[in-house]
């Protein structure tokens, strides 16, 4: 009968008031035909209020597995068996067909053991006894029941080793009045409330003592991706470092800023939908300044400025074409650009934002990742001055010991790439790419002859993975970012290793 835990309660603090003790919550819950584990639950929290106090019990106890009790209820293989040989005997193949293939199997053998059936040459099977008992059905009842005392311990083991019982370890409490016995037990109040008040029942009603420890409810608020906050950090650092953030609100933009104002020649393996994602509308942009365009398309025919240009036939539709960029340095180019436009003033850009390239996706690379890209425009700017401004900012991220390879960017000349030395990963690590801007690319917006830029790149993805040591980039983006992981990762402090 399904009781509830008041009416358990009631009937244990009752049985209290006549009786010093419940000696075994077995026992008195079988008595009182509670279900015991409720009546457990009942005792924990009248021993949690001091109602009373109670130690645990433990009693170690057998129970019947499934093939126990189907043996108790149906008699043993090897009863089931000696009860299917005739007394004239049957032939082994006969006798399978009327047994179960595994009360076959077990009950012949155990029956020849037990020495109940004799084989005959030729298979037969015969009895060797009138009649037998099956012992194993009584000791699996009597254990069913909860007599096992009454089972001795060798066919205790035997049923154990047939897996036909199993050992539970019951547990249960003796327990006695508590500190705060009462026959009943009026939960103490949790709130005073206006009724309490107007009743006047707060005068002796018991109130349940604050838990000034207690944890407030879980606010569930916003929690930022791990690359938002790593990107807020690349923020201050270019921010303390007084760069100017550059508009990156743009992920569409024309062959001619992504490609060729960066004097990037438009047969250059980049350029083609290998690599780029292209626009099928709107595929073509027409809005690009015309003189900055003819002195570009002179660049990549013949170059000037000193240079000999790629000597190709430029083409305008070409740059007409409309893509996903594949950097951020197509926002650098239109910055420039813009720059030029005006009276010359030294700058520092920098831009944080979404990039497409079209790249077989692996364990480190998207169709799309963030570029980090800074920039210094300055007349008279040498490669020292890179190298200078990348150890400022890589030693903001905590990045001490720098190395540079030589490389090469269709917009950049001389070229670096950025490596250092990872102490956890005990491994030079390539942390970015960087370079001069060309003439070819800087003299045709209008910059001033002696003004240079020094640029560098590098990506949010990368650091953001060995900063949370997140090893698949799938992991950080997409649907399979582990919400988990978000909510409950600390702010990786860039700098600290
Ligand atoms: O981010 C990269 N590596 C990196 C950066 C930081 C970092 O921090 C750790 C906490 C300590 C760890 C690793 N890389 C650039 C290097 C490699 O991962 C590289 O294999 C992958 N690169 C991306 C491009 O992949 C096709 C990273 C991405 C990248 C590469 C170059 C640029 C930008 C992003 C650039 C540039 C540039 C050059 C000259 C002038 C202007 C821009």
């Amino acid at each position: 009968m399904a009781a509830t835990a008041m009416g358990i309660e009631e009937a244990l603090l009752l049985h209290l008031q006549s009786h010093a003790a419940i000696v075994d919550s077995g026992d008195w819950a079988a008595r009182s035909s509670f279900d015991h584990g409720a009546v457990m639950d009942v005792i924990k929290s009248l021993q949690g209020s001091g109602f009373v106090e109670a130690q645990s019990i433990k009693r170690n106890s057998w129970i019947l597995t499934a093939e126990g009790e189907s043996y108790a209820v149906r008699g043993s293989p090897e009863f089931q068996v000696f009860q299917a040989v005739p007394p004239e005997g049957i032939s082994r193949v006969e006798l399978e067909k009327k047994l179960e293939a595994s009360v076959f199997k077990i009950g012949t053998g155990k029956a020849m053991k037990n020495k109940w059936l004799e084989s005959l040459k030729g298979g037969t099977l015969l009895r060797k006894v009138q009649g037998v008992t099956d012992e194993v059905k009584l000791q699996l009842l009597e254990i069913r029941d909860g007599q096992h005392v009454e089972v001795p311990d060798n066919a205790i083991t035997d049923l154990k080793n047939r897996k036909l019982i199993e050992s539970r370890t019951w547990v249960g409490y003796s327990l006695k009045k508590g500190p705060k016995y009462a026959p009943k037990r009026v939960k103490p109040a949790t709130d005073l409330t206006r009724e309490i008040l107007q009743s006047g029942e707060w005068k002796e009603r018991e109130f349940k003592p604050y838990n000034y420890k207690a944890l407030g409810q879980p606010t569930e608020g916003g929690h930022l991706h791990p690359l938002l906050k790593v990107r807020t950090q690349f923020r201050s650092i270019f921010l303390e470092m007084g760069f100017e953030e550059m508009p990156t609100n743009n992920f569409v933009e024309s062959s001619f800023w992504n490609f060729d104002a960066l004097f990037q020649p438009q047969m250059h393996p980049a350029r083609d939908s290998h690599d780029t994602f292209f626009l099928k509308a709107p595929a073509r942009t027409h809005k690009l300044p015309e003189d900055y365009l003819e002195r570009v398309r002179r660049t990549h025919e013949e170059g000037g400025y000193g240079s000999i240009g790629y000597g190709y036939d430029w083409k305008r539709d070409e740059a007409e074409k409309n893509l996903l960029r594949t950097h951020t340095t197509a926002v650098s180019s239109r910055m420039l650009y813009k720059l030029a436009q005006d009276k010359f003033v030294p700058k520092r850009y920098f831009s944080i934002d979404r990039v497409f390239r079209n790249e077989a996706v692996d364990r480190t690379h998207l169709a799309e990742f963030h570029q980090i890209e800074g920039l210094v425009c300055d007349r008279g700017l040498t490669l020292g001055d890179l190298i200078g401004v990348l150890n400022d900012f890589f030693s903001r991220l905590g990045i001490k010991k720098l190395r540079f390879k030589p490389a090469y960017n269709p917009y950049t000349e001389p070229s670096m790439e950025i490596f250092s030395y990872h102490e956890t990963l005990k491994k030079w690590v390539e942390v970015g790419n960087s370079g001069m801007f060309r003439p070819e690319m800087l003299q045709p917006m209008g910059l001033p002859a002696d003004v240079s830029v020094i640029a560098w790149g590098l990506s949010l993805e990368r650091p953001t993975m060995i900063l949370y040591g997140i090893d698949n980039i799938r992991d950080l983006f997409g649907h399979k970012v582990d919400l988990k992981l978000i909510k409950s990762n600390p702010i990786c402090r860039l700098g600290i290793h």
